[in-house]
């Protein structure tokens, strides 16, 4: 189901229901018209082999097309994806050698100067993709102060998401329960110190503090897979750093494969703040807008559980957790 008619589908079930207060429904069909003309564009970088392409199927799905690369010169060297209201550009960082260097940074640079029809930054949130299996992250951080901070306005440092990929790998693999799909503790103290050494790096070298996290986009090949790690994690904080009321647009463009977001006690967690999320956004205002919201000792009162059942029945098991 793609995201229309998962939005459609919502609003149906919203209409049709009986014991629904009249002002809470038309508030929140109001919000789901909202949310169906919100527009989010990310842009993904990082060095060649970091994992932006592997990052972006297992976050979005397969039906991930490409549209826009090498004809157009605004866009020529950066890959531009559309998914629904979710526009992904995907875009080399540096390290690819002083003449591409140049041209990759300006790309990003006209990008990130680039204004929406309300004159707004056209790029909503940055995610900065570091290899896992790498130890310099040199090019990475350059890219970050020279271009990305910069040009994206220091106010707006908390659209940056650093996230470092390939942490099955960074150790050569050594420490990676592939039984479990996680880290043993020691990969994870190796995975911890390097969050806070990269860290304390951004921070010197911007003066911005950017705290990464890590993750395994995984891989399909014919005889041999891994599965996404810490994926429903980073969906979360992508989340957390575009714009509040933009959220839904990218949730609801998430990969419907459950698989891929995980079991664990961890991934349950994120799952279930993401869920709140595109919760709250169907939500928000009813509370004010009845008196349902007050009259019900409920964290979410009626009109929330009502809206936590449609919203698990409809985006399905992924989201499931209010129905
Ligand atoms: N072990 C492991 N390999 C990964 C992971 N993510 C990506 N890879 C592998 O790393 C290689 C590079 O991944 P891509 O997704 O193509 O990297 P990219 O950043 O898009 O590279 P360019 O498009 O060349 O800039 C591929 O062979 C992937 O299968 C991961 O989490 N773990
Ligand atoms: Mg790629």
């Amino acid at each position: 189901m793609n995201d229309v008619n998962k939005l459609n589908e919502i609003e149906k079930q919203i209409r049709e229901n009986a014991s629904l207060h009249e002002a809470d429904k038309i508030q929140m069909l109001k919000n789901i018209q909202k949310m169906r003309n919100q527009k989010v564009n990310m842009l993904i970088t990082g060095v060649t082999g970091s994992g932006k392409s592997s990052t972006i199927n297992a976050l979005f799905g397969k039906q991930v097309t490409r549209v826009g690369m090498g004809v157009d010169p605004e866009t020529m060297d950066i890959d531009k994806y559309i998914l629904g209201g979710l526009t992904i550009w995907d875009s080399p960082g540096l390290g690819d050698g002083i003449e591409n260097d140049k041209r990759h940074s300006q790309k990003i640079i006209d990008l990130l100067q680039q204004t929406d029809e309300n004159g707004e930054a056209l790029i909503d949130m940055v995610l900065l993709i570091l290899d896992g299996s790498q130890k310099d992250y040199g090019t990475s951080y350059e890219l970050l102060t020279k271009v990305l901070i910069p040009y994206l306005g220091k106010q707006r440092k908390d659209r940056i998401l650093v996230a470092i990929n390939q942490a099955d790998q960074a150790k050569k693999g050594r420490g990676w329960d592939s039984e479990m799909n996680q880290p043993t503790p020691a990969l994870i103290d190796f995975l911890d110190q390097k969050v806070i050494s990269t860290q304390s790096r951004i921070n010197q070298s911007t003066g911005v503090d950017i705290e990464p996290i890590y993750y395994s986009a995984g891989y399909q090949e014919e005889s041999d897979r891994l599965q996404p790690y810490n994926l429903s994690k980073l969906l979360y904080f992508i989340i957390k750093h575009t714009p509040k009321n933009k959220a839904a647009t990218v949730i609801l463009e998430s990969n419907p494969e459950q698989e891929m977001w995980g079991e664990r006690e961890e991934d349950k967690k994120y799952q279930e703040k993401i869920s709140k999320n595109m919760f709250g956004q169907v939500l928000n205002g009813v509370q004010q807008g009845s008196q349902l919201g007050g009259r019900i000792g409920r964290r979410f009162g009626f009109a929330g559980e009502v809206a936590g059942s449609v919203i698990g029945g409809v985006i399905g098991g992924f989201f499931g957790l209010f129905s």
